[in-house]
């Protein structure tokens, strides 16, 4: 499906250069922005990028937009009306990397690989404001990155601005040997390694396979959403949110790590899950107890 409805019109107005001689910092050089080239970078080197692979978005708060305004087109991009729609993202502006970009580039030319979309007042149409040079547009994810932050503003956690998505390979792994059942991955996570139930302590949801960039994922994972802060998507990778940059890339470090543990665990055992030792219920309880941690109880026996 394509998400994006009247893509090939969207552009026609066509998009002014930046502009010239501004004031103050470049939109480069804003911290958010410092944070989000530092992200995709680090996601590169970790190895979870091949390719156009992966995506990020974060919702800007009202004073970053103000410190970013004299930077950003004097013609923005004419509307692109999604299939999605979320009241609550009216005006919201986002950053975001462009479809078909790559992680790995992100550095070296943010205005070409990144963008900032408007979300106009109905909140069912974005507009290009700054950057994704040379008719770029937001990620194909955008429709699950949208939902999600809706869903996340709403009700789930209204403090997360950021979404990641990556392709982690241990997660992706993980999810062809293991039942595609958020309570056993997520046991299976918890007891790879004691800092997995203080990192997650919601657990880790699932869904099947799908196909990327579509709706049905979009709807599924932003169902999910509203009770986890990250969700696999089996056989493609894993999608996360957090309020700032260190402990989204940090959730999505400490899944993957996991997601391998338990896989060497298994390998170093001969192909099974039967280990010597691990980590029991009560001693998830007792960490959780010890640092006051809201977990996710029917996950535990
Ligand atoms: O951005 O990862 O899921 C490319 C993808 C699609
Ligand atoms: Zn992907």
């Amino acid at each position: 499906m394509d998400v994006f409805g009247t893509m090939q019109d969207a552009f026609g107005q066509g998009v002014s250069a930046v502009k010239g001689a501004v004031s103050g910092v470049a939109v480069e050089n804003l911290p958010f922005m410092r944070g989000f080239i530092r992200l995709c970078s680090d996601g590169w080197q970790e190895g979870w990028h091949e390719r156009n692979g992966g995506n990020l978005s974060y919702r800007m708060t009202h004073a970053e937009v103000d410190s970013c305004k004299s930077f950003f087109y004097d013609v923005p991009s004419s509307w692109v009306k999604m299939s999605v729609q979320a009241k609550n993202l009216a005006g919201a502006y986002f950053a975001v990397t462009g479809a078909g970009r790559y992680m790995r580039n992100v550095q070296l030319d943010p205005s070409f690989n990144v963008g900032i979309v408007e979300i106009n007042a109905a909140g069912d149409s974005w507009r290009l404001v700054w950057g994704l040079k040379d008719g770029g547009m937001p990620t194909s994810e955008f429709a699950s990155h949208f939902l999600i932050h809706s869903v996340r503003l709403a009700s789930a956690d209204p403090t997360h601005r950021i979404l990641y998505h990556a392709h982690p390979d241990n997660v992706i792994a993980l999810s062809k040997i293991i039942p595609l059942d958020a309570r056993i991955i997520t046991r299976a996570l918890w007891k790879a390694h004691t800092e997995c139930i203080m990192v997650f302590p919601k657990g880790i949801g699932v869904v099947p396979c799908m196909v990327p960039g579509s709706m049905e994922l979009a709807r599924a994972t932003s169902e999910l959403m509203k009770t986890y802060d990250a969700v696999i998507w089996a056989q493609h990778g894993l999608f996360a949110s957090g309020p700032d940059f260190d402990s989204t890339f940090g959730l999505m470090q400490t899944v993957e790590k996991a997601a391998k543990i338990h896989g060497l665990a298994i390998a170093m055992n001969g192909g099974s899950s039967e280990f010597a030792n691990t980590i029991t219920d009560d001693d998830l309880r007792a960490i959780a107890r010890s640092l006051n941690l809201k977990v996710n109880e029917a996950f535990l026996s």
